[in-house]
């Protein structure tokens, strides 16, 4: 399996009901490395260009309002397979939908108002990383707990 590095935004209702704390948390308690951290509005056309593929979609004009109308948090963390681990623990896509134990689950209940985005694919990975962060802002970092979270004679 591989070693990714994912980007992940706390979205504007997240950031509000002040929940920053507890979804951060939930990704360092998982064992995933954090390598970039950082709170933004995010400017009109650079919600546009992250969420181009809904471009047709009913639902985009709104979802671009909500994604710019107030701070987030946007982060990444790397870890082996970082990319699926985050969707797992982000839930479903809805909240009322999403299964309980997942961020979505516990702390969602709107469609829309949805808490957190992750990357869904490495392509979106290394898209969004490289659309929300500069060269050099994402770290690389020798963390001495992770002696403890993966097993070395494991075959990964
Ligand atoms: P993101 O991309 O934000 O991590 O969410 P998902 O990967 O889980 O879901 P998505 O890309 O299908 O949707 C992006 C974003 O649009 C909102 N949305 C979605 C909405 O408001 N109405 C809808 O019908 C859908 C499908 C929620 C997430």
């Amino acid at each position: 399996m591989p070693l990714e590095t994912t980007l992940l935004i706390v979205k504007p209702d997240g950031v509000q009901r002040g929940l920053v704390g507890r979804i951060l948390t939930r990704f360092e308690e998982k064992g995933l490395q954090l390598v970039g951290m950082k709170m933004m509005t995010i400017p009109m056309a650079l919600a546009e260009r992250h969420y181009e593929a809904h471009k047709e979609r009913k639902f985009y004009p709104g979802l671009v309002r909500f994604m710019t109308s107030s701070p987030v948090l946007v982060f990444a963390v790397r870890g082996v397979d970082a990319i699926s681990i985050s969707r797992k623990m982000m839930g479903a896509t809805f909240g009322p939908t999403a299964e309980a134990g997942t961020i979505r689950g516990d702390f969602g209940s709107s469609r829309s108002y949805n808490l957190i985005h992750g990357s869904d694919s490495p392509e979106a990975a290394a898209r969004e990383l490289s659309l929300f962060f500069a060269a050099g802002e994402v770290q690389t970092w020798s963390q001495a707990s992770m002696a403890w979270v993966y097993d070395a004679s494991e075959e990964l």
